[in-house]
């Protein structure tokens, strides 16, 4: 079966089947990514992240139930490293996106846990470029924000919008994690709670102190407020993004972000290469043989790293 073939035709089942193949980074996933490559490049890509229980999931649920509403179609990628389940998705979250089950319109999937975040990194740009390719008017990208590799996933997407919420203890959870600089649209979920004013005045400090940094940048990050309990403030939000995107394609930053991508999956992809073709013509003894050096001090990495291309034996 061309699993290829039915998931450009919209067969949600070759779809699901698909996107488990480039997980496990099967042998037959490279070559139906090629395949599918020249059909990306549709969909707008929208991260949303946060620190963990802002209300992503939440969010990312009524997003997506209001874009349905406009007839849009809508892919979801849920990125959760820190559920130890298999399946990388808390039990909560299923439950809440069940409300959109049935719907061919959408499509959901959690990312499994991942041995090391870098993979984590690259299974969901695959994942995400099957949905692109799969036709879907936006893919919805979850990940909790919480370090290096959450921010290089929401950092590929071409609009990121940052979750924060009160009462979670510090009043902007976004500025320790480092993701302001990333947010393209801000929130304040939760806005049912009375400190919310507080956070909002809190960010707004934040951000006028950190836009006189960036005075080349047109775009001045929104703060909006919502309740992803009851969806207020939902359809500010999409236009909020919307509006992004309008920015983004009249400046030419969408062209510029889109080479950003291009040149990260390459560079991704080299190293991927290099490593797997080198560690194919040395043999993985080698590999441990060295590090036995460095750990023995006889040798640093970068020498050893040389000496393994310049196929040297370690002893
Ligand atoms: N009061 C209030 N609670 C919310 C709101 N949005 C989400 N929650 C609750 O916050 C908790 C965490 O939500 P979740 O979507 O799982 O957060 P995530 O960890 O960021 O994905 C859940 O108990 C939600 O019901 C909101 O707007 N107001
Ligand atoms: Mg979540």
């Amino acid at each position: 079966v061309d699993l290829v073939a039915q998931t450009l035709a919209g067969d949600r089942r070759a779809l699901a089947r698909l996107i488990s193949r480039v997980e496990d980074n099967a042998p037959s996933a490279r070559q139906a990514l090629a395949a599918l490559y020249a059909h990306t490049g549709q969909a707008h890509l929208i991260g949303v992240t946060g620190a963990p229980g802002t209300g992503k999931s939440t969010l990312v649920n009524q997003m997506a139930k209001a874009l349905r509403a406009q007839e849009r179609t809508v892919g979801v990628v849920a990125v959760d490293p820190t559920s130890p389940f298999s399946g990388g998705a808390l039990l909560g979250d299923r439950v809440r996106m069940r409300d959109l089950s049935g719907d061919p319109g959408i499509f959901i999937r959690s990312m499994a846990t991942r041995g090391s975040l870098g993979g984590l990194a690259q299974a969901t740009d695959d994942v995400v470029k099957v949905l692109d390719a799969a036709g879907f008017d936006v893919v919805l990208i979850e990940t909790v924000g919480a370090g290096q590799s959450e921010v290089e996933i929401a950092r590929t997407a071409h609009s990121t919008v940052v979750i924060e919420a009160p009462g979670l203890g510090d009043d902007v959870q976004a500025l320790k994690a480092g993701l302001l600089e990333i947010a393209d649209v801000l929130v304040v979920n939760k806005s049912d709670r009375p400190e919310a004013a507080r956070t909002v005045r809190a960010l707004e400090a934040t951000l006028a102190l950190g836009r006189s940094n960036h005075p080349e940048d047109g775009w001045e990050p929104p703060i909006l407020q919502t309740v992803a309990l009851d969806g207020t403030g939902v359809p500010e939000l999409l236009d909020a993004v919307a509006a992004h995107r309008s920015y983004l394609e009249q400046s030419g930053s969408w062209t510029h972000r889109e080479r950003n991508r291009a040149r990260t999956n390459l560079t991704r992809a080299l190293e991927r290469e290099l490593i797997d073709q080198l560690t194919r013509r040395v043999g993985p003894d080698a590999l441990e043989r060295w590090v036995d050096r460095i750990v023995a001090r006889e040798v640093d990495a970068y020498a050893a790293a040389h000496a393994l291309i310049e196929g040297q034996d370690p002893r």
